[in-house]
């Protein structure tokens, strides 16, 4: 099968990492293609970048349904642009924040996420209300990284990020720590290693969600609220989004 793994952000390397944790944990017959848009924020930090990131997120998700795509993984903690996405695609949608969360829940009883800035606790907090975590989640932390930090070799970024984790297994009584970031893809192994608790990164557990929702032949409902989204002009800037109906 094949996962489209959209990084929102317009970062390479990032999207580098994000598919080499990806690639990490695919089934040997899932082929992992690692993509970000080619316009919108280098990183996304706040409402803002996540609206402008959305809609090269969709452009991603168009092509990837006319290239036959069976799953898509947003990896982007704030699971930017999720419902227009599902909109969009016939196979399952699924972003980080809500894979992780999931995941962390089942392995227990409540978990902490260490997210980057303290300016998107809100966000975080918002995604655990709708996905209805609440009653899994025991806080949100941030380490006040910058997501770009996570790219400089040799930054204090994951030290930052230990001792945020040491504190809400500590202070908060989380069981579980699930990672705030897309970026923070290839700190989960060290971090669960030196903490030993369940460490959930999103990257890999929207990968192995995706596989799992295809391989029970499911795909995405479209009797309502994810139906195709209505064929209609679009103006301006965003004239080349307007769609097509669907026969
Ligand atoms: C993110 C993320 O996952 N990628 C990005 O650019 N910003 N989220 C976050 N909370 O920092």
């Amino acid at each position: 099968m094949k996962i489209q793994v959209i990084n929102p952000n317009t970062t390479a390397t990032m999207t580098e990492k994000i598919g080499v944790a990806a690639r990490q944990v695919a089934a040997p017959t899932t082929e992992i293609l690692a993509c970000n848009p080619a316009m919108g924020p280098v990183s996304i930090e706040g409402h803002y970048d996540e609206a402008l990131s959305v809609i090269g997120v969709l452009d991603e998700i168009r092509r990837g349904e006319a290239a036959g795509i069976d799953g898509y993984v947003i990896a982007c903690f704030g699971d930017p642009g999720l419902g227009a996405a599902r909109e969009l695609a016939r196979g399952p949608v699924i972003g980080i924040a809500e894979a992780a969360m999931h995941v962390a829940s089942l392995v227990a009883p409540r978990f902490s996420v260490v997210t980057t800035l303290g300016r998107t606790k809100g966000i975080a907090q918002h995604l655990v209300t709708s996905y209805g975590m609440t009653a899994h989640c025991a806080s949100i932390r941030a380490a006040e990284v910058a997501v770009l930090a996570l790219e400089e070799s040799g930054s204090a970024a994951y030290d930052q990020i230990l001792q945020e984790c040491r504190l809400a297994l500590a202070e908060d009584e989380a069981e579980a720590i699930v990672l705030g970031c897309g970026g923070m893809a290839d700190l989960a192994a060290e971090l669960a290693a030196s903490l030993g608790v369940p460490v959930i990164e999103g990257v890999t557990a929207g990968v192995k969600l995706v596989e799992a929702v295809v391989a029970l032949g499911l795909g995405t409902s479209k009797v309502r609220d994810y139906a195709y989204p209505i064929a209609k002009p679009c103006l301006g800037l965003l004239d080349k989004f307007a769609l097509p109906s669907q026969g």
